[in-house]
């Protein structure tokens, strides 16, 4: 029997710590997902991007488990270590920084090709 072609494709950005459990999450309930090692252009620590190609009806199934999976909380970063503002030899407050919570893209599939 022929698979159902995904239509939209969600981008999820997780931090490393829940990119694990995401990805058996998604694949226990019949979701594909592909992870690839990426990295904050902000914070500059690795992250990872989980890309799932899906039917418009699992968009929302996927959005909850990354909502039960992933949770944001606050952090506070030292100005010295952020790669671009902390080299200006000043003394500054520390950035008060969003941690561990997840960015979802949805896109639209023009084409899918499986060979
Ligand atoms: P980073 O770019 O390393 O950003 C980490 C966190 O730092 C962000 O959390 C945000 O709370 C904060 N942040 C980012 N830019 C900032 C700035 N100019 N000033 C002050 N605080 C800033 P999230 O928004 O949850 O983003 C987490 C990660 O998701 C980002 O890591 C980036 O890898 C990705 N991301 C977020 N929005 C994106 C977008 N529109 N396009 C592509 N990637 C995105």
């Amino acid at each position: 029997m022929r698979e159902a072609e995904p239509n939209k494709l969600c981008v999820i950005i997780v931090s490393d710590t829940d990119a694990n459990r995401l990805m058996g999450r998604l694949v226990e309930n019949g979701l594909p997902a592909t992870k690839i090692g990426s990295t904050g252009g902000f914070l500059r620590r690795g992250n990872a991007t989980i890309i799932s190609g899906v039917e418009g009806m699992a968009v929302d199934t996927v959005a909850e488990i990354v909502r039960e999976e992933c949770h944001a909380r606050k952090e506070f970063v030292p100005v010295q270590t952020l790669p671009f503002l902390g080299d200006g030899g000043f003394s500054a407050e520390p950035v008060e920084v969003r941690v561990g919570g997840a960015i979802m893209f949805v896109l639209d599939v023009e084409r899918f090709i499986r060979t």
